[in-house]
C-alpha cells in the first residue's frame, strides 16, 4: 500500500530529476482473475479483481511535445521521446505503456502535451498479473484529468486496448485495464464484455476463513508472441463456421451440434470459451448465495478446460495448482493469458502455510526456479494520490 511518505518520496524524487513540481500522483492496480479467461475477446464474461499491488506515476504535463520517463526499478535513467514522432512501434520496455496511452488518447482527438514521469511499481512484471496494464492505466488517469479529456472509464478502458493492440502490439481484450481502472476494494469486477456492463460483487475471502494466494512462477510470457494471437484466431474461426458474431453466442448446448462442424482443436478452443463463461456466471450466482467457500470446484475445471482444451498451462502452473490442491486447497487455476505466469490457490487460512511450502517443495524437486508466493485481497481501482 501506498502510504503518504512514500509518494511524498516520490514527489521529492521527481523534483530533484526534473527540476520542476509534479502536477499531481497517480495509483493504478495490478489484477487477478479469479475466473473467466480468454473469453474477454470472445464479448464474454469475466471476474477479475484489482490487487493491492500498484504502479504510481508522478507526472507533470510540459508545453512542448518532449517525454522525459525515469523509473525506480530497472536503473535505465532517463528515457527521452517525442509525441510529435511517437508512433505503433516506438519505444523500448515499459516506456511503449505511457507513449502507448498517449498515443490513443491522440487518436481520440484529444491534444496530449508532452510529459515528465516518474513509475514507480510494486506489481511483478511477467508474472501475469497485468503489471503493463497497471502503468498504461496509471498514465491515462493522469492524462485524462491534466488535458481535460474526462473521458468516462469505459473510454479509457478502450483507449487503452488501443494501446496495447496497435502501439504495443498485443492482441489482447479488456479484461485487465477494466479490473484496473474500475476495481473496487471487497469486491470482484463482473463484467460483460459485449457492452462493458459492471456489477462489482463482494468477495471477501477472509470472511470465510480463506486467503487466495498467488503462486508466481517466475515462468514469464509475453501476449506479443504468437500463442495468445494464436488461440484467438481459433476462435474466430470457430465462431465463424458456427455463424455467430462472437464465441459469447453460443451456449453449452451447442456444443454436441458443434463437434461435428469443427475440427478437433478448434473444438476444444471453442469448448473451453463456452464452458469457462458458463463458469463465470455459476461463480457469480454461488459466491452470492454461498460465498468464497463453495467456488473452488469451478476453479479446478477451469484449470483442466485451460491446460487440456485451451493448451495454454505449462509444467510449472500445472504443479503450482496440483500441489496447492493436494495440500488443502479447496480449487487452483491459472490466471491470465497463460503460458507462465501465476497460478492462484484459494486457501482455508490454517493451510496456508501447508500449501506454501508443499509448492516451495514441489518446485525445488522438479528442478523450477523458486516461485514467489504471496496473498492477494480484492484493491481499490486507479485513483489519484496526491
Ligand atoms: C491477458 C489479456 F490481456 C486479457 O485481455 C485476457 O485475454 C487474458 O489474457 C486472458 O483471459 O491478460
Amino acid at each position: 500500500m501506498t502510504t503518504t511518505t512514500e509518494t511524498g518520496v516520490l514527489a521529492a524524487r521527481f523534483q530533484e530529476t526534473f527540476d520542476a513540481a509534479a502536477d499531481g500522483v497517480w495509483q493504478a492496480p495490478g489484477r487477478v482473475n479469479l475466473i473467466g479467461e480468454h473469453t474477454d475477446y470472445n464479448e464474454g464474461f469475466v471476474l477479475p479483481f484489482a490487487i493491492d499491488k500498484t504502479a504510481k506515476v508522478v507526472l507533470r504535463v510540459r508545453d512542448d511535445s518532449r517525454v522525459r520517463m525515469l523509473s525506480t526499478f530497472g536503473g535505465h535513467g532517463v528515457v527521452e521521446a517525442d509525441l510529435a514522432d511517437s508512433e505503433p512501434g516506438s519505444g523500448e520496455g515499459w516506456s511503449r505503456y505511457p507513449l502507448g496511452v498517449a498515443w490513443a488518447l491522440k487518436e481520440r482527438g484529444i491534444e496530449v502535451p508532452g510529459f515528465d514521469l516518474l513509475l514507480d511499481s510494486d506489481v511483478p512484471s511477467g508474472a501475469g498479473l497485468s503489471s503493463s496494464h497497471a502503468i498504461e492505466c496509471a498514465v491515462i488517469s493522469a492524462l485524462n484529468e491534466l488535458t481535460g479529456a474526462g473521458f468516462a472509464a469505459e473510454d479509457l478502458v478502450l483507449a487503452t486496448q488501443r494501446a496495447e493492440n496497435v502501439f504495443v502490439g498485443a492482441p489482447t481484450g479488456i479484461m485487465d485495464q477494466s479490473a484496473s481502472l474500475r476495481g473496487s476494494k471487497g469486491h470482484a469486477v463482473f463484467l460483460d464484455c459485449r457492452d462493458q456492463h459492471v456489477e462489482l460483487v463482494p468477495f471477501d475471502a477472509e470472511a470465510s476463513g480463506l486467503v487466495l494466494l498467488v503462486i508466481d512462477t517466475k515462468v514469464s510470457h509475453s501476449h506479443a508472441d504468437g500463442g495468445y494471437a494464436s488461440r484467438r484466431a481459433s476462435c474466430e474461426l470457430g465462431a465463424g463456421i458456427l455463424g455467430v458474431k462472437a464465441l459469447r453466442d453460443v451456449g453449452v448446448e451447442r456444443l454436441e451440434e458443434a463437434s461435428g462442424l469443427l475440427d478437433e482443436t478448434t473444438l476444444r478452443r471453442v469448448r473451453h470459451v463456452v464452458t469457462e463463461n458458463d463458469r463465470v456466471l455459476q461463480t457469480v450466482e454461488v459466491l452470492g448465495t454461498e460465498g468464497p467457500a463453495a467456488i473452488g470446484t469451478l476453479l479446478d475445471a477451469s484449470h483442466v478446460s485451460m491446460r487440456d482444451d485451451f493448451e495454454i498451462s505449462c509444467p510449472e502452473l500445472d504443479l503450482a495448482v496440483d500441489t496447492s490442491r493436494a495440500n488443502g486447497a479447496i480449487g487452483a487455476r491459472m490466471t491470465g493469458g497463460g503460458f507462465g505466469g501465476s497460478a492462484i490457490a484459494l486457501t482455508p487460512v490454517g493451510q496456508e502455510q501447508q500449501v506454501r511450502d508443499a509448492v516451495v517443495r514441489s518446485f525445488a524437486k522438479a528442478g523450477f526456479t523458486a516461485p514467489d508466493i504471496f496473498t492477494v485481497t480484492p484493491a481499490a481501482g486507479a485513483l489519484r494520490l496526491a
